[in-house]
């Protein structure tokens, strides 16, 4: 069976238990508490020598991490990953931008806040990372502007790796009420068939 290590709280993570669900594939959760360094320790080192969640481990052991290399392995063969040469180059295209314009900033702060410590050092660099958050979603709603999904007109793996943290921006503090194409879809990825929520109702978010 696939074992998927992860932190609930992660929106890294939660792209990956989005498309499992999605695709009605069944896998163990093994939770690492990553506040705690469970991530580091020499045995998940050797899992993921980068020491973070997500990891998916599949049945003959080879582990693979990196949220989005996660998606695109599980994605081949579905209605998530298209067969145009064109529409997969934009599907990777939008899963980039993810990692390097959007995630660094809003993903980074939901968890200062969320986790802490905002200390004196991650308050000098807040309006930095606000300012990054704010571009990404403006580049963002000027492409929803005029079309459903980030790529042709179903959902890819761009969706799931984009809405991980952007549906849980609020947390970081940013407003997305100025951003409407954002909100719809954010409600179109929401009610497509299979989706599952990031976490529990009875969720208890922990604090460094
Ligand atoms: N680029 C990686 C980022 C993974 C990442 O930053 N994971 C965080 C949780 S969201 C983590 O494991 N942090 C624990 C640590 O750095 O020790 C991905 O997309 O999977």
């Amino acid at each position: 069976m696939l074992r998927l290590f992860d932190y609930l709280d992660s929106g890294n993570g939660y792209k990956v238990r989005l498309l499992l669900a999605k695709l009605g594939l069944a896998y163990e959760l093994v939770e690492l508490d990553i506040l705690k360094g469970e991530s580091r320790t020499p045995d998940f080192l050797a899992k993921n020598p980068n020491g973070r969640i997500p990891a998916l481990a599949l049945e003959d052991g080879t582990v693979i991490a990196e949220s989005n290399a996660i998606l695109y392995y599980l994605a081949e063969g579905t209605r998530y990953w298209p067969e145009e040469r064109l529409a997969r180059a934009q599907v990777l295209h939008w899963m980039f931008f993810e990692q390097y314009s959007h995630e660094p900033f809003i993903a980074v702060l939901r968890f200062w806040h969320r986790h802490g410590p905002m200390d004196e050092k991650r308050r000098a660099l807040e309006p930095e990372k606000r300012k990054g958050g704010e571009a990404a979603l403006a580049v963002m709603e000027r492409h929803l502007a005029s079309r459903p999904f980030f790529v042709g007109t179903a959902m890819t793996i761009a969706d799931i790796a984009l809405y991980a943290y952007t549906h849980a921006a609020a947390d970081g503090g940013f407003d997305l009420a100025a951003y409407p194409a954002i909100g719809a879809w954010l409600e179109r990825v929401s009610t497509d068939a299979g989706h599952v929520p990031m976490l529990p109702d009875d969720y208890v978010v922990e604090r460094t």
